[in-house]
């Protein structure tokens, strides 16, 4: 669904609420030029008591982590980033959300050092619903390993969200869409497994969860974190600091891809080869169903994920 279709109209733009057409930059803006931006991608679930924000807390950490490498100081405090971010939802009255933030540096001079551009942050808020498609959460997704291996962390720090980063994660997707497959998976410079171009991954073998750990290029998934714990608190042995070779990829008893936007969602192919039964394991379809109930409910005892939106 295209932004023109949507019923929002507003948008936090360096401390001011601007009108949705009217949030522009400078086209020699610096973080346009060399992607020296970072930026989150979180959501905000219309649960039983609420619109609430999911780990709102962690992807704030997140944002100000990502920003570290680069010598980019965020200009407000997380205080002024919640309440920039609660008032954006307020105002568009949007009860379920994806809510986009992006601090990058903008226009001042080119050139690669950015210290004399100004600091810029901007923070959207849009519906966005199953990002795979909503058939892809009950049935699966067919998946191919690309061709494009994944930076690795001494080349572009992975563990910070950046925007100039995702052109690797661009290649791969549309490789994979070009291929007719619904994401792809990437490998990293060992080529072992990294993850999918905006998600996590994790294997599934005689009922123990693997998920790839942090040296392997990957980001440190908001979604992995929250799966991991839901799935020890499920009582499953995870593995999250696997290694995990290209060949265990078609071998697994199950896969599955974690992301804010993709939330849990089920592979059944890789490189047309059948994953298991070729439809939503067990495990997936226990941890998947968790982690929706978690959403919707906002249960006791995962209150802590939550920061509920006045409406
Ligand atoms: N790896 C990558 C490369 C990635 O972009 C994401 C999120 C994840 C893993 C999962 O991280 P987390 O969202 O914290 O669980 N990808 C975001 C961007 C998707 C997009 O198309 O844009 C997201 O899911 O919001």
């Amino acid at each position: 669904m295209s932004f023109d279709e949507m019923d929002v109209d507003t948008i936090w733009m360096d401390g001011e609420f601007v009108p949705w057409d009217e949030a522009d930059v400078h086209v020699l803006s610096h973080g346009l030029h060399y992607g020296t931006g970072v930026f989150e991608g979180v959501r905000c679930y219309d649960t039983d008591k609420g619109p609430a924000i999911f780990r709102w807390e962690e992807h704030l950490d997140r944002l100000y982590e990502s920003a570290k490498p680069y010598e980019l100081d965020i200009p407000y405090t997380r205080e002024e980033l919640t309440e920039a971010t609660m008032e954006l939802i307020q105002r568009q009255e949007l009860q379920s959300c994806y809510i986009r933030p992006i601090a990058f540096y903008g226009y001042e001079m080119l050139g690669l050092n950015p210290s004399e551009c100004p600091e810029q942050v901007a923070i959207a808020a849009w519906p966005w619903g199953a990002y795979l498609g909503e058939e892809a959460l009950e049935e699966g997704i067919d998946v191919a390993v690309s061709s494009w291996r994944k930076h690795s962390s001494s080349q572009i720090p992975t563990n910070s969200k950046t925007t100039g980063a995702y052109v690797n994660s661009v290649l791969a997707s549309l490789e994979a869409k070009r291929n007719d497959y619904v994401e792809a998976i990437v490998l990293n410079k060992e080529g072992n497994v990294a993850e999918g171009p905006g998600e996590n991954i994790f294997l599934v073998r005689d009922g123990e969860i693997y998920t790839t750990g942090l040296a392997e290029s990957i980001l440190d998934g908001i979604t992995r974190r929250s799966a991991i714990q839901i799935a020890e608190d499920l009582g499953y042995t995870v593995h999250d600091e696997a290694t995990i070779s290209r060949g265990e990829l078609y071998t697994a008893d199950e896969l599955f891809f974690t992301g804010t936007a993709a939330e849990v969602t089920p592979i059944t192919s890789v490189d047309d080869t059948v994953i298991g039964s070729g439809t939503k394991g067990p495990v997936t379809d226990a941890l998947q169903t968790k982690f929706f109930e978690i959403v919707e409910e906002q249960p006791t005892e995962y209150e802590d994920w939550f920061t509920p939106v006045e409406m």
